[in-house]
């Protein structure tokens, strides 16, 4: 399947291909999370939303494997480095109770998937301490179980957790295509730099595209 996408065509070989959705945690789009604790603005993180539930939709009917992260820690705090712990130096921090339970710990309201792009059934879910999905998980063993060789990469934040994971990816010899309208970041500007850095160079860590192109070719897939 051939996608329009920047800095040239993406070839999409469907079977081997994985939608990966990074982060879609309550934490970070909704009032009260570990996002707004940092001194965001969540609303700039919920205009992915409609793309990301298109674009799963029309994964999921395509018949395609769907990959979610979720960053977080357990609930004894074992894996959170106290680096991590203390940065930012506010009043609240991971592990402390907030609105929604306690900040980033696995279990919690808040760590969970927002209701509008819940996992199905089936689909893997890696909780991931770090800002890349690679880093203490078992992601890399699922998709080589799987077959995968190319990821389809959205979520939250540009800058962050997309763009540590697609670089993790690029260097583990992953093809990565972000979806540009189904990332989001805090900073608007971060997330424009973001994508051009992706794309920059010939490709330096992949491909870039909109929801749309993405969503008409596995329509015609279909057809
Ligand atoms: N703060 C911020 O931009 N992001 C994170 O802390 N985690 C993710 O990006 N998921």
């Amino acid at each position: 399947m051939r996608i329009e996408a920047e800095p040239y065509e993406y070839s999409l070989n469907f079977p081997a291909a994985a939608l990966l959705i990074i982060d879609m945690q309550r934490d970070f789009l909704e009032p009260g999370g570990f996002g707004e604790m940092l001194g965001n603005d969540v609303s700039r993180l919920r205009r992915t939303i409609e793309p990301n539930k298109a674009l799963l939709a029309a994964w999921r009917a395509a018949g395609g494997l769907v990959i979610h992260t979720r960053e977080g820690h357990r609930p004894d705090l074992a894996d959170l480095p106290r680096a991590k712990k203390i940065r930012g130096r506010g009043a609240t921090s991971i592990g402390d109770p907030g609105p929604m339970g306690r900040i980033l710990v696995r279990g919690e309201a808040g760590h969970d998937i927002i209701a509008e792009l819940y996992p199905a059934v089936g689909e893997p879910v890696i909780d991931k301490p770090g800002k890349g999905a690679f880093f203490a998980t078992d992601l890399h063993a699922i998709l080589r179980h799987r077959g995968i060789q190319q990821l389809v990469v959205t979520g939250v934040t540009t800058e962050v957790c997309v763009h540590t994971t697609v670089r993790e990816a690029n260097d583990r010899g992953f093809e990565c295509l972000v979806v540009g309208d189904c990332c989001g970041s805090y900073f608007p500007e971060f997330h424009d730099t973001g994508l051009r850095m992706i794309a920059a160079q010939g490709g330096i860590f992949g491909w870039v595209a909109p929801s749309a192109v993405v969503i008409e070719a596995l329509a015609r897939k279909a057809a």
